[in-house]
């Protein structure tokens, strides 16, 4: 649907459009939800459609540290636990794909961005897993950082989005309890195992604050998002509530957070922390991280290799698309 009224003279086409985006954003202050039928300003659309392709492609490939686990993980137990977070992360990317289609772009649009490498996901799934303490740690650092993230947009002004947060964040209470558990378990364990516990830590701790993005001050994004209610809060306000958060959770199972400037301020009552390595991450970002192309590759073969099944369901529902008109 086009913006502008038809056959209006230019004038009257902004002055529609001005009138349509201050009604809009009356809706928006009145904590109304935005769904997919509703007139929305082009921007809008494309600043969600952006951001919730990218958390959509970040749950994909961040099955892919996870699965790499799955075959070795310790006992039944775990690997049925482990089995099920890493489906649930599947279903996670589904949701967030069928809302992103409610904005009018197509998935497999969506995807070969992803496979041409012209996407964006997030930068914590460039690292590798080289223990099993990592899964732990992702589950404790990662899905605890999403869920302080995702709690935010569970609040945010798209419905369709909204709306998916509110389970995807149940499913990662789950995820973060269980790598958790793992830590816990594991710092409590052996020496080797403790060793293996904290080394763990301090490979994840520093790429698990990135995930915020940027500081407020560098963040492009921010101050349109927050304005049309897509974000409740700023990058830095959220890594902040994830720092808080979690360095009471070390303290308890008595493992380190690899930060020496890492100090309490009675005042702001916060967690203050040390500087972010920015540099790494824009390396990470634009692709020069330590498995940006190892997770790329395993995706254009996983694309590859389902092309069967894409072929099959098209020719299923061409061939039941006659007998269901008739049916009409
Ligand atoms: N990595 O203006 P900014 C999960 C980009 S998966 C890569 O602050 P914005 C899980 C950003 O896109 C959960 N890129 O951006 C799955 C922008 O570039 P463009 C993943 C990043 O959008 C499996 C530029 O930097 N969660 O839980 O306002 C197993 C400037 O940034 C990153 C989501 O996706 C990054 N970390 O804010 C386990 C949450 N950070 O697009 C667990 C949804 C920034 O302008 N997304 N960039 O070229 C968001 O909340 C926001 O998009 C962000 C960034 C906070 C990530």
């Amino acid at each position: 649907m086009s913006d502008q009224a038809p056959h209006a003279g230019a004038g009257t086409a902004s002055t529609d459009e001005q009138a349509r985006v201050a009604e809009f954003e009356a809706r928006i202050a009145r904590g109304e939800s935005i769904e997919p039928k509703d007139w929305m300003p082009e921007r809008y659309r494309r600043q969600l459609t952006r951001m919730m392709s990218q958390h959509a492609h970040s749950e994909i490939v961040g099955m892919l540290p996870e699965g790499n686990w799955i075959t070795r993980a310790p006992s039944l137990r775990r690997k049925l636990a482990l089995l099920a977070k890493v489906q649930d992360e599947a279903g996670h990317g589904l949701y967030i794909y069928c809302g992103t289609e409610t904005l009018g772009t197509d998935r497999q649009e969506l995807v070969q961005q992803l496979l041409d490498g012209t996407a964006k996901y997030s930068s914590i799934f460039n690292y590798p897993t080289l223990t099993w303490a990592d899964i732990g740690c992702i589950g404790w650092f990662v899905d605890g950082a999403a869920i302080v993230n995702q709690t935010m947009l569970a609040h945010a002004s798209y419905g369709p989005y909204a709306r998916a947060m509110v389970r995807i964040c149940k499913e990662e209470n789950f995820h973060k309890r269980q790598g958790y558990e793992i830590m816990a378990t594991l710092a409590g364990g052996t020496p080797a195992q403790r060793a293996m516990a904290q080394d763990a830590v301090n490979r994840w701790w520093w790429p698990s604050l990135m995930m915020f993005g940027p500081h407020d001050k560098d963040s492009s994004n921010s101050d349109e998002l927050m304005r049309w209610g897509v974000k409740r809060k700023s990058n830095d306000e959220l890594r902040q509530r994830f720092v808080n958060l979690t360095v009471a959770q070390a303290k308890a199972v008595d493992l380190t957070l690899p930060d020496p400037d890492l100090r309490y301020n009675e005042e702001t009552e916060n967690w203050e922390f040390g500087a972010i390595d920015w540099d790494e991450f824009w390396r990470v970002v634009k692709g020069d991280g330590p498995c940006n192309r190892e997770r790329l590759a395993a995706r254009r073969t996983a694309h590859e290799d389902g092309a069967w099944v894409r072929r099959a369901a098209a020719a299923y529902a061409a061939k039941r698309a006659p007998m269901s008109e008739a049916a009409d």
